[in-house]
């Protein structure tokens, strides 16, 4: 066991991708039969489950499951990675727990990471000498730039939040298919690159430019060359908009292997997976882009909402654009336990796509009453912001905290999960703790 987790799970799925599915799934819990198990716990025997008494019991909706058992197993280390937890897909999938996602800014060992193919060998190299960005298509000059002559144009560093379209798809019933993302698809750390519409803006844009298609250098999972893992872009507008950078630089070091070197596109606020790793074209399109995962029900919702389980047509479907309104607990972590009479400090980040996050307010008692959190400012447009507050508790008992972000239109987090649809996407439901006062 050891010795796998530290040959690194791409190595396995490098060798032998059928044993390496084999040999990590094997053994491991399915995620939904946990919940099944979860959903046959009435709630009469809850407060005998959470070992405690509930002492807001009444404002608990009924069917509810209590944060307390929401927690995730650990059970492979992805080099690089510190505490993430690996989720059930292939090749590398891995989210980390909210508790481990505390920091201002999030380290490169705790980005969450997300990857539809293979690794290039160009990623594992650490070696920028092979290669190129070629940017064609609807442009007056088609370039091809090379590592050095990228970092020519004006570089630029900001903190920029990069959440899967996907982040709290587990919370969905019915089950969506894909990755079970509980929370923690979610990251913000310093991103230098050079500004997208500088590169677009030397290769002079026709008027017929209308979108970008992003393409990386990661391999499909069939090792296939001719097929494509992923290929997304977003319409021209959000391509040009100050914050989306061609990225060569996380943290102030080179892009992990992991997370797209050596260059990377971080559309902030956007769904991350327009952010396409492994760089190496930017096709700038006369129609929106049809690359893959672009089409059908790929990151798209439906355009009215639907009842949960409906089929919904794919011409009744629409590209997600901004993400929406959402807020973490990093600070405690949940299942705490605390003694009687001390109130307690939370903290956590807030964000909302292309908007700021203008309140956050926190609940302990199934959200009759809340408490505004004092709140910072975003370092930078599409930086997460960050909060604090302080509970306190009246009396022993089983408690939730509950977190609730509001932003700028005045939008805010739902409590219940928000609009099904049929791939699991853009869930902004409130994240909550367990808190035991004893
Ligand atoms: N080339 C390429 N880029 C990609 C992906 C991929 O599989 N291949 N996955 C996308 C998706 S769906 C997400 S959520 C983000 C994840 O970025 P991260 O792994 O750095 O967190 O990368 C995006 N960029
Ligand atoms: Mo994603």
């Amino acid at each position: 066991m050891k010795n796998k987790k530290e040959r690194g799970l791409w190595e396995l799925y490098r060798d032998d991708p059928e044993k390496a599915d084999a040999e990590i799934w094997g053994r491991k819990t399915d995620p939904l039969s946990r919940r099944g198990f979860l959903k046959k716990c009435g709630l009469t025997t809850l407060a005998a489950a959470v070992g405690s008494t509930i002492p807001f019991y009444r404002h608990m909706p009924a069917g509810f499951i209590p944060a307390v058992f929401a927690d995730t197993t650990e059970e492979f280390t992805i080099p690089g990675t510190n505490g993430l937890v690996v989720l059930n897909d292939r090749p590398i999938n891995a989210e980390t727990p909210p508790h481990l996602l505390d920091d201002e800014f999030t380290p490169n060992d705790r980005h969450f990471v997300r990857n539809n193919g293979l690794l290039s060998s160009l990623a594992e190299s650490g070696d920028t000498a092979e290669w190129k960005l070629k940017v064609d298509g609807e442009v007056h000059q088609p370039l091809e730039l090379n590592f050095e002559q990228l970092k020519q144009f004006t570089s630029y560093t900001y903190y920029l939040q990069v959440e899967c379209g996907g982040n709290g798809r587990a919370g969905f019933q019915p089950a969506a298919k894909g990755n079970q993302w509980t929370f923690g698809a979610i990251g913000c750390s310093a991103w230098t690159g050079v500004r997208m519409k500088d590169v677009l803006g030397k290769a002079g844009l026709k008027n017929t430019a209308i979108y970008t298609g992003y393409y990386g250098d990661d391999r499909h999972l069939s090792m296939n060359p001719q097929k494509v893992p992923i290929s997304r872009g977003t319409p021209i507008d959000k391509a040009m908009e100050d914050h989306t950078l061609i990225a060569w630089a996380m943290n102030g070091k080179p892009i992990p292997p992991l997370h797209g070197f050596p260059v990377r596109v971080v559309t902030p606020g956007w769904p991350a997976s327009t952010s396409i790793k492994w760089l190496k074209r930017i096709f700038v399109r006369n129609k929106v882009h049809d690359g893959p995962k672009m089409n059908g029900y790929s990151y798209r919702v439906p355009k009215h909402p639907v009842a949960p389980g409906t089929h919904v047509a794919e011409a009744d479907m629409k590209i997600i654009e901004s993400m929406p309104v959402k807020s973490l607990i990093t600070r405690p972590k949940t299942g705490i336990k605390i003694p009687s009479g001390k109130p307690l400090a939370l903290q956590g980040h807030a964000w909302a796509g292309d908007r700021k996050v203008t309140a956050m307010h926190v609940s302990n008692d199934f959200g009759m009453t809340w408490v505004q959190a004092s709140l910072k400012e975003p370092a930078n447009p599409f930086a997460w912001q960050q909060w604090q507050a302080t509970l306190a508790f009246p009396s022993k008992g089983y408690y939730e905290v509950w977190a609730r972000a509001t932003d700028a239109a005045g939008v805010m987090q739902p409590m219940v999960v928000p609009g099904w649809n049929p791939k699991g996407y853009l869930n902004n439901a409130m994240h909550r703790i367990a808190v035991t006062v004893v």
